[in-house]
């Protein structure tokens, strides 16, 4: 990719989605939604809030251009009065292209679907932390009653239609199941975005067989990685006995062909490289250097939800065996860690918060000076073209996860260095680490290997450090690519047979 190559990405997709499925309509389900509407300060005023995720807001222009319908939360406050009598709402709000249907959650929908089994139970499992997962029944019996209020809603807007339909996530892995046994002529995929833990983990959960039923019932199911596909078939075979191919990525139930694939998902190149090099963008990469880097001295950048996944105490204590073991970083080394605070009515996230502030804290109080701070923890979420300024400015960039899907972090300060003299030090435990091959892989466990891969990124000469962020630059796909891959794999094996009787019983009823 160059930055003048770089442009227009959904005009392909938007292609490859009329190529696969001209005539059908597309429905997108998801936890989250691409609007919401939130009361304004004013009274009876009602304010719109835009997509804020790379996939929400890689997907809204799709939907923009083919139409169709989103099916989602209806998060916002002001949601419920903007609705039709059928929960709809015509989205974007200046330019109606498509249907936004909303599904209402009440608090206790809320605590145990999403912040219970979803969250509190699928979440730790496949990050391989079964320890940390929590078992209710009260949780197992709302995602179910949740999900199937999704395949509801899919059912009433795919009703004499053709449609294909996209679900998104853990959030979801019981819809597809209830969809197909109403409606075996849809088409349905799915992305997990998430990695799929091996057997041995994954055979923890009690609603295993669940689980596995309510995901093949897609024709086409994507992970990030061939290990998460390799995990999920496994785990298929072993726990529901069906028929794995693992030369073709099938898993047979029956008559019904589950295609497993992995399609590693990225970013909004573009994007980044417009606000990162946007008028007045080198001031603000001038201004944030002055302030948190010192004088003749490298900036470091973490950029994280604040969640147990992602590694913050192991980044921590990294960077505290740096300064301890080289003190000539003292002074001269400067850590910012955005930390943006996630699900924070979990207590494990409470805790992390807690242990997150304590290690800055302690570093802060033992290198710290009257002039130097060597940790800048921002707890709060920074609007999307002052992070791409930042990705800019950094020296390194520093990603510790224990486990992680695939980290879109890692991708976007790639696009983001269009100076290309920073240097990504990317845990192996990444999912992006496997395209992302020029950076410095760390194993987060080792504090001190970790801590002496960082000396060698802060003493890598510049022609160096050029080569690596160029060459990744240069290989870095979109998020458009990846869906229109999606897409051609999906139209290429379209069609769908009924669900086997035994794999529609295996899903227990919601309500
Ligand atoms: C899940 C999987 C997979 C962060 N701080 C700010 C901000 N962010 C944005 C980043 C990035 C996103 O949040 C985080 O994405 P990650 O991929 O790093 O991680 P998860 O949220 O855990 O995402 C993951 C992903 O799904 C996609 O499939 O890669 O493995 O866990 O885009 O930029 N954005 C703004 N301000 C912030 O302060 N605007």
């Amino acid at each position: 990719m160059t930055d003048a190559e770089a442009g227009g990405g959904s005009r392909g997709v938007v292609q490859a989605f009329r190529q696969a499925f001209e005539g059908e309509q597309l429905v997108v389900v998801s936890n989250r939604e691409p609007y919401e509407h939130r009361w304004g300060e004013d009274v009876g005023e009602i304010r719109v809030k835009r997509p804020a995720g790379g996939l929400t807001s890689a997907l809204d222009p799709l939907l923009q251009a083919v139409g169709g319908v989103w099916i989602a939360w209806g998060s916002g406050d002001a949601d419920a009065a903007v609705v039709d009598e059928e929960d709809r709402v015509r989205v974007p709000p200046e330019e109606e292209s498509y249907t936004l249907r909303r599904i209402w959650l009440d608090q206790h929908d809320v605590n145990r679907y999403y912040l219970g089994f979803a969250n509190q139970f699928l979440w730790p499992l496949c990050h391989y932390r079964p320890a940390l997962t929590r078992v209710r029944s009260r949780y197992w019996e709302r995602y179910r009653r949740v999900n199937r209020r999704f395949a509801d809603a899919v059912l009433d807007e795919t009703r004499g239609t053709d449609s294909v339909v996209w679900f998104q996530d853990y959030h979801l892995a019981l819809a597809p199941a209830l969809v197909r046994a109403r409606r075996p002529d849809l088409s349905l995929a799915h992305f997990w975005h998430i990695p799929w833990p091996p057997l041995e983990i994954f055979e923890v959960s009690p609603q295993a067989e669940d689980l596995l039923g309510g995901l093949l019932a897609n024709d086409l199911l994507g992970f990030q990685l061939p290990s998460h596909q390799e995990h999920f078939l496994h785990c298929a075979e072993a726990l529901l006995g069906v028929a794995v191919d693992r030369g073709a990525g099938t898993a047979t139930v029956d008559d019904h062909v589950c295609h497993v694939r992995s399609f590693p998902i990225s970013i909004d190149i573009d994007t980044f490289i417009r606000d990162a090099t946007a008028s007045g963008a080198e001031e603000s990469v001038d201004r944030l250097r002055e302030r948190y880097c010192p004088p003749g001295g490298q900036l470091a950048l973490g950029v994280d939800r604040m969640d147990y996944s992602k590694g913050l105490p192991e980044k921590l204590k990294a960077f505290d065996f740096l300064w301890e073991r080289y003190p000539e970083y003292r002074g001269r080394l400067t850590l910012v860690q955005v930390g943006v605070p996630s699900r924070t009515d979990i207590e494990a996230y409470d805790e992390l918060t807690q242990k997150v502030e304590r290690l800055v804290w302690e570093i802060n109080d033992r290198y710290g000076t009257a002039e130097w701070q060597p940790v800048h923890l921002i707890k709060q979420s920074l609007p999307a073209d002052r992070l791409a300024v930042l990705y800019r400015a950094a020296d390194l960039c520093v990603v510790a996860s224990l486990r992680d899907g695939m980290n879109l972090v890692a991708k976007e300060f790639v696009a983001s260095q269009v100076d290309e003299r920073g240097v990504l030090l990317l845990s192996r435990f990444a999912g992006a680490a496997a395209e992302l091959r020029h950076a410095i892989q760390v194993n987060p466990y080792d504090p001190e290997d970790f801590g002496r891969l960082l000396r060698d990124a802060l003493t890598m000469p510049q022609e160096e450090r050029a080569r690596r962020i160029g060459a990744m630059r240069r290989e870095l796909r979109s998020i458009y690519d990846w869906m229109a891959e999606i897409f051609e794999e999906w139209g290429g094996i379209r069609g769908g047979a009924p669900l086997p009787d035994d794999l529609a019983a295996a899903i227990p009823d919601g309500d």
